[in-house]
């Protein structure tokens, strides 16, 4: 019985790993991605081992390919829970974050994934979120000019492009842009004016910054005590994290102007190689929309009205115009009497706001309505009402009793009727959709437009436990001022007062408790604050901004972090320059893009969304090269397993489980459960420990096992039924070991068919690893296993062994070492991952030619050709044939010669059964 002793095995390998340094010289590069994990005090679980673990194996099989493959992790550590667990016991997050990361850590290690160790980093460091910092003052220091249209590295044209705000200075100063009656200025297509303040112009530019300071109605989170961005909220309006209470409410905030990005982040899809279904979801969210503004006159006054309509052929069925509760036109007593009649109970609710508006076309009064169905913050927050084109329109005047208009519209025609007061030629009652549209913007009634869904980033966070904002702001003038390069990092104070960490009406921030840190002395020069070496007489003082970033800020751009200083002989990251030309080119980023990213679906509308904003402006600003961040993306699947409740509703663990003729009891109380199948976590308590599975079956088996189950992108249930066969593959490679070590004589040889199996199956594997179909190579090496036992050679064991390498890496490295004493010829390299995977070529067809033999004269040939000798599977009935020789099988039998002919021969190995006719 062979052993495998994978304690053993892995502690033999670490060993012969431990020394090994990831290199980089002259060979291709990728660069390969994980999505760096929250270290919170949570263990790491299979979903995490999951992920990794096909990327290592990509990683693996690329360098085996011979490429430089760029892998590293790091951890994303700033935000909540370090804080709210420092409410809990009154230890600094800083603390915790280290032990958190410490653990995990260890954890890691244990999987043995070949990252470059080197470059790994926290994103509370301070020489990393220097960086953030720094980013946030370039956006700060920055405008985006829409008119640009050039094209990117890509090749494509791109309209709109961030530049630096001085440029926006000049271009008022020259003329070429205006400032318009709100102080905002745009490009000029009219009269050039120059004479324009200093003062008006700081204040016009200021109006365009990528990072801006903005009063607006924000997601308050009382029990989270800190505002949230839109993604951040849930579809029922409660906190993404925690499921919490979110009230709307006015505050100063940090913003980025992710919106002029809008257009660039929903069309530059092309070129990408992502899941459809995360496309159409950041599609979806941006929400491009093309349509038309439609005023409508408030009757008695002079006041228009603004709709968003993606169907201006409808006009003419408008019944009412319905506006959001938080419109102007709406006060304060119509809202809340919404809010009170609503009470929760329907979807739609409206009152009469006792303003009607004036139908541009036929002149006819149209009732004003105040309703929850009209969301505030897209298009206008003013809808006109269509009941005979509009479900919920209809719906809405149904239930209020609204006379419908009628009006038709059918298979693109408008259909005007003679009644209507037409701005149109009379004659003319038929008129297509298409041409309707026209005619009512060049009569001035709709102007074509495209809006978005998506708003603004809200980027401030009311907590202590993230990156300082690089800001600072006058006493005496309460003016902002951005700090000077030189001054960055701005670092976290260190000495919190804990209690100062509640937060629950947002009046004081956690760093505002931090007098000492908060008030500095400083200098102005060139529009920027200096700090350190300064003449405190000359100096003011001015009072750090109090928020925070949001943790999304770190996790923007952390894949470019691993390249930074790549180029550089002996690695120095901490270089005095964003993103070194020498790093790009040194890893072939043209595109400074990773190559592949394997990540949570649950990201569209988050990290893949914001980290794409970042990289775009980036780009655009010549600090990095690639027009993207991620060319191709993948998600990996969930991981469901069984969960056991008690009828109390706790949850017990499967391991404390026993089952009775198919009914499930508590081990401890024999207290029956209910089993359910459904995600595997910590709330269901089935979770199963990466850790405790490593040390009771091997990391191998783990790796194995988890990628056996499925497709990468698929979920899988976690069942042990697989589990023995992942062990019977691996014992049967170590039988092969054994027969290899143990055998005298290099006897052992391949067969042409054989060797003709194991190029196939390299082949297979090739195509396969590329795209993660790991469940797929492992099966064909299980079933090459089967085939041919022991009947290989070593050389072309060696050769499986590393076609295997990428996923059984202890069982491939260890047999690898031990053959290595015996087949010095052969196995020579310091490591299997040293090797080069090898490359073959199918032979099209191989002949075996079969002699009949007769004291020692051939009585009859055939040639047959590989593929038609069937593998043997009967015992009976059968004669052995002789051992191959330069693929001829001599027959010493005493067959006559219509027998030979008429009998089949079989194979198995290089050994040969011929199965006689029985005539
Ligand atoms: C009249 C009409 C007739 C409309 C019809 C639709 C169908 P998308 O495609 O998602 O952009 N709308 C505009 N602003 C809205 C708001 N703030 N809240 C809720 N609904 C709003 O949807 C655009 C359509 O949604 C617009 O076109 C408007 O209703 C409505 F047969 O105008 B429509």
């Amino acid at each position: 019985m062979i052993s495998y002793n994978f304690k053993d095995i892995e502690n033999y390998t670490k060993k012969i790993w431990a020394n090994k340094q990831v290199s980089y010289g002259d060979n291709k590069k990728y660069f390969i991605l994980d999505m760096f994990p929250y270290p919170s005090g949570n263990k790491l679980h299979m979903g995490h081992v999951l992920g990794y673990s096909a990327n290592d194996i990509l990683c693996r099989f690329l360098r085996l390919q011979g490429y430089d493959v760029l892998y590293c992790i790091a951890f994303d550590a700033f935000g909540l829970p370090a804080e709210q667990y420092a409410l809990q016991t009154g230890q600094h997050p800083e603390i915790t974050t280290k032990n958190n990361i410490q653990n995990m850590i260890e954890q890691i290690k244990k999987l043995c994934l070949s990252y470059d160790w080197s470059k790994y980093f926290s994103t509370t460091d301070p020489e990393y979120y220097k960086w953030t910092q720094w980013i946030f003052l370039q956006m700060y220091e920055s405008f985006f000019d829409e008119s640009e249209i050039w094209i990117n590295k890509l090749q494509q044209t791109v309209h709109g492009k961030a530049k630096n705000i001085s440029e926006l200075r000049e271009y008022i100063k020259e003329g070429s842009w205006y400032i318009d009656a709100d102080g905002i200025p745009h490009k000029n297509k009219g009269k050039v004016i120059t004479n324009y303040t200093d003062e008006e112009i700081e204040k016009a530019i200021d109006k365009k910054r990528l990072a801006f300071l903005s009063d607006t109605l924000v997601n308050w989170c009382p029990d989270l005590g800190t505002v949230l961005a839109n993604e951040e909220i849930n579809p029922d309006g409660t906190s993404e994290r925690g499921n919490f209470p979110v009230i709307k409410r006015k505050m100063k905030q940090w913003m980025l102007r992710i919106t002029e990005y809008a257009d660039r982040l929903s069309t530059g899809f092309e070129n990408l190689d992502w899941p459809q279904k995360t496309v159409v979801m950041q599609k979806n969210w941006i929400g491009k929309s093309t349509g038309c503004y439609i005023e409508f006159t408030v009757h008695g006054t002079d006041n228009v009205l603004s709709v968003f309509t993606t169907k201006p052929e409808t006009l003419y069925g408008v019944t009412f115009i319905a506006v959001s509760t938080e419109h102007h036109y709406v006060n304060q007593k119509l809202s809340q009497s919404i809010k009170i009649a609503n009470n929760g109970l329907k979807d739609k609710v409206g009152v009469y706001t006792g303003y009607d508006a004036i139908h541009p076309i036929t002149g006819k009064k149209i009732p004003i309505w105040a309703t929850n169905y009209v969301l505030a913050n897209y298009g206008t927050g003013a809808v006109m009402g269509v009941p005979i084109a509009d479900e919920r329109d209809h719906d809405f005047a149904i239930e209020y009793n609204i006379n419908i208009v009628e009006h038709h519209v059918q298979d693109d025609i408008v259909h005007i009727s003679k009644m209507d007061t037409s701005i149109f030629n009379a004659e003319k009652n038929m008129i297509s959709v298409k041409e309707f549209k026209n005619l009512l913007i060049t009569h001035g009634i709709a102007k074509e437009t495209t809006t978005y869904k998506l708003r603004d980033w809200l980027f401030s966070r009311q907590r202590y436990w993230g990156e300082p904002f690089p800001i600072v702001h006058c006493k005496d003038t309460g003016k902002v001022y951005p700090l000077d390069e030189s001054e960055l990092p701005v670092e976290l104070p260190k000495n919190i007062d804990f209690k100062n960490l509640i937060n629950r009406d947002g009046a004081m921030t956690p760093l505002n408790c931090v007098s000492d840190w908060v008030e500095v002395y400083g200098v102005i020069k060139h529009g920027k604050v200096f700090t350190k070496n300064i003449d405190r007489s000359q100096a003011k003082i001015f009072r750090r901004e109090t928020n925070t970033m949001p943790n999304w800020a770190g996790s923007c751009w952390y894949y470019l972090r691993y390249m930074m200083g790549i180029s550089s002989k002996g690695y120095d990251r901490n270089q005095d320059i964003f993103m070194n030309k020498d790093d790009e080119n040194f890893m072939e980023r043209k595109y400074a893009s990773v190559d592949f990213y394997l990540g949570g679906a649950e990201h569209a509308v988050l990290h893949y969304l914001y980290a794409r904003f970042w990289h775009m402006f980036l780009h655009d600003r010549n600090f990095i090269s690639s027009p993207e961040p991620f060319m191709k993306l993948r998600h990996q699947g969930m991981i469901n397993a069984y969960s056991y409740r008690r009828t109390d509703y706790k949850y017990v663990h499967p391991n404390n489980v026993m089952t009775i003729d198919s009914k499930y009891f508590d081990k401890f109380d024999n207290a029956e459960l209910v089993r359910n199948f459904g995600k595997m976590g910590k709330r269901y308590n089935n979770s199963e420990d990466p850790n405790e599975f490593i040390d009771k079956y091997g990391n191998d088996v783990l790796r194995a096992f988890i990628h056996f189950m499925g497709p990468i992108d698929q979920d899988r249930s976690w069942q042990h039924d697989g589990l023995s066969g992942i062990q019977r593959f691996i014992k049967k490679i170590m039988k092969i070991h054994d027969h290899l070590s143990n055998s005298t004589q290099n006897i052992c040889s391949t067969s042409p068919q054989v060797l003709q199996k194991l190029k196939k199956l390299n082949l297979y594997a090739k195509d396969n690893y590329s795209e993660l179909g790991i469940n797929k190579i492992l099966a064909q090496c299980m079933e090459f296993i089967n085939d041919i036992r022991c009947n290989i050679s070593a050389e072309d064991f060696k050769h499986f062994l590393i076609i295997l390498s990428p996923i059984c890496i202890h069982t491939a490295e260890y047999i690898y070492q031990e053959l290595k004493k015996k087949y010095k010829d052969i196995y020579t390299c310091v490591s299997i991952f040293d090797e080069k995977w090898p490359s073959v070529q199918i032979e099209d067809e191989i002949n075996i030619e079969i002699r009949l033999m007769k004291k020692n004269k051939v009585l009859h040939t055939a040639v047959l050709p590989y593929d038609q000798i069937s593998d043997w599977h009967m015992k009976d009935d059968a004669n052995k044939l002789e051992y191959l020789y330069n693929n001829i099988v001599y027959i010493n039998n005493n067959l006559s010669i219509d027998t030979f002919r008429q009998s089949k021969i079989y194979s198995r190995g290089n050994i040969f059964f011929i199965k006689l006719c029985t005539l």
